[in-house]
């Protein structure tokens, strides 16, 4: 007889957005701007009015929410929206939008699980260097506590969404504005001063004894060696170093150990770059290292890698034409295509193993994580909408993985308490526009009307009877 997986009986089983991506209204009741308004007009791309139209269209999104059993939303606070400048002086109408959406998560019964930072640093700051400079590291702690205060409706927060994608993307990549390639200077750099300001929050959270508990939301994807050579080992290593451990050493030692620092430095003296960290920042960083209530993870997929030895060149599917995909960095190596595993049309590797790994992983090697969510987890596809029905059969199966996986790794003893699908509904994409969809319910995004899709009646009986179908 085949295994029945299960979920324990108080998991929580969410929907996952973000201010920009869901919300619309991007110049609405005295919003600040945020890099991407003119970043996306200016590229000629999609823009983000309406998006979901989050701001107006909540109460139909909790209500959907409610009805589908699921128990809780992650959302996220535009900064800009209750400090349009970062800083100063605060518009009272951001703050009172959020309380009401806070009220409206009550109503039907959903709990809110808020980020306070999802790749939208408001303009004024980020054209000062975004985290880079350490003064808005400050700004950004005070806005932080400025919510604590407010917002004494909410329990769960999370500093950062995505502190190495939002380093990498911006000064290596170069997907994300400013638009910046191959500075490893410039990315270890906000890598580090985000992780500082994610101390200075958390400690301010507990030292003044804010009620609810804090975490941070981390982009962690296994990083595999494509053979079995040691160079193969060594490429591998030093990707999993830049990517995964530096965070995972700042969040839960407060400091770098030896060998992070040591593949970080190999990786910047390749590029002759070099950075330099002070050193009394890890007396707050060690101070917060045991204070995380809880770590999100975001995970969508893992990766290979092989040496590489010629200079860096990428090529970053956004159109969804699959095989597109290059990436190929001098000084760390190239995350090869697995041909012989299922892939997303944007070639993002489907391996759910790689999150049971990645979980066992946490458990064995930073035993203070205490606990977990699946802050993100799901499928971009090019969902069918026929007749307002969306069969999207190869999303309930890649949940239906990624559930199966969870579910060993919770027997295996990792303390995982809830999983958020992203995304709730559909929203736009950072890179890939509105074509790229995630949702349970399918947004219209012309009307604004939304259809649950066949994977919300899945996502709704894993959520009744906790097992996984
Ligand atoms: C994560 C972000 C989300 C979301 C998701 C899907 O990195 O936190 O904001 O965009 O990825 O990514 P994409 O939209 O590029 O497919």
């Amino acid at each position: 007889m085949k295994k029945q997986h299960t979920l324990p009986e108080d998991f929580i089983m969410g929907g996952a957005t973000a201010a920009y991506q869901a919300e619309g209204a991007t110049t609405g009741d005295g919003k600040g701007q945020v890099i991407w308004d003119t970043f996306l007009v200016d590229k000629g791309r999609y823009t983000a009015d309406p998006a979901s139209d989050f701001y107006h269209q909540y109460p139909v999104d909790l209500e959907l929410c409610k009805k589908f059993n699921i128990n809780s939303i992650r959302l996220s606070i535009a900064w800009s929206r209750i400090f349009p400048k970062g800083c100063g002086e605060v518009n009272r109408k951001g703050v009172e939008f959020y309380h009401n959406v806070f009220a409206e998560c009550k109503k039907n019964g959903v709990i809110p699980f808020v980020t306070l930072h999802h790749f939208d640093t408001p303009k004024e700051l980020f054209d000062k260097d975004d985290f880079l400079n350490r003064e808005n590291a400050e700004h950004f702690v005070n806005y932080a506590k400025f919510c604590f205060e407010e917002f004494s409706e909410v329990y769960y927060w999370s500093t950062f969404n995505e502190i190495y994608p939002v380093a990498s993307n911006q000064y290596l990549l170069g997907s994300f504005p400013p638009e910046v390639q191959f500075n490893f200077s410039k990315t270890v750099t906000c890598l580090h001063n985000m992780m500082y300001a994610h101390a200075r929050t958390v400690n301010i959270f507990k030292d003044y004894g804010y009620t609810g508990e804090i975490g941070v939301v981390h982009s962690l994807e296994m990083k595999y060696p494509a053979t079995d050579k040691p160079e193969d080992i060594h490429a591998a290593k030093l990707d999993d170093a830049l990517s995964i451990r530096f965070l995972l050493d700042a969040t839960y030692l407060g400091y770098y150990t030896d060998s992070t620092w040591q593949d970080v430095q190999e990786i910047l003296a390749a590029n002759n770059q070099s950075v330099a960290i002070d050193e009394k920042d890890f007396v707050e960083m060690k101070r917060a290292a045991d204070r995380n209530d809880f770590l999100g993870i975001n995970n969508y997929g893992s990766h290979w890698v092989k040496k590489y030895e010629g200079e860096s060149t990428l090529n970053y599917n956004t159109t969804g034409e699959k095989g597109t995909q290059v990436y190929r960095i001098k000084g760390i190596g190239e995350r090869i295509v697995r041909n012989d595993l299922p892939k997303t049309d944007w070639d993002w590797i489907i391996y759910p193993k790689g999150l049971y790994d990645l979980l066992l992983r946490i458990k064995e090697e930073y035993s203070n994580y205490n606990k977990i969510f699946i802050t993100e987890n799901g499928l971009g596809y090019k969902d069918p909408f026929e007749d307002g029905v969306v069969m999207d059969d190869a999303r309930i199966d890649y949940l239906r993985q990624h559930f199966i996986a969870l579910s060993e790794a919770i027997e295996q003893g990792v303390n995982v308490k809830g999983y958020f699908i992203w995304s709730l509904m559909d929203v736009f994409s950072w890179v890939n526009g509105y074509k790229k969809r995630y949702g349970l319910f399918y947004v219209d995004f012309d009307t604004q009307k939304r259809y649950p899709k066949e994977s919300a009646y899945w996502y709704k009986l894993v959520s009744d009877t906790k097992t996984i179908i």
